[in-house]
């Protein structure tokens, strides 16, 4: 029984990569800064159309968020988007 339980958390444990990580996600490009990811998307990139609209009323750019754009949030939001507010190097 013991064993079992022990196999079926090795296994859960080397699928769960695999479960949280699509190959979208995996081929969006990580950015080192705001200066690199701004090169490509001089707004910023947002999580979505609802943080892109917060960004527009406070007063930025309006943010790119196209799939791909949305996928570099995500990818890119722990060291990018400082403030937490859904968009990465607002401006
Ligand atoms: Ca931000």
């Amino acid at each position: 029984m013991t064993r079992t339980f022990r196999g079926a958390l090795a296994a859960l444990a080397l699928a769960a990569p695999l479960l949280t990580m699509t190959p979208a996600e995996a081929a969006a490009p990580v950015f080192r800064s705001c200066d690199a990811l701004t090169a490509k998307w001089p707004n910023g990139v947002a999580k979505g159309p609802a943080a892109a609209a917060k960004a527009v009323r406070d007063g930025y750019s309006r943010p790119a968020t196209t799939k791909l754009a949305v996928q570099v949030y995500w990818q890119n939001d722990g060291m990018l988007d400082r403030d937490k507010d859904g968009t990465a190097c607002e401006n």
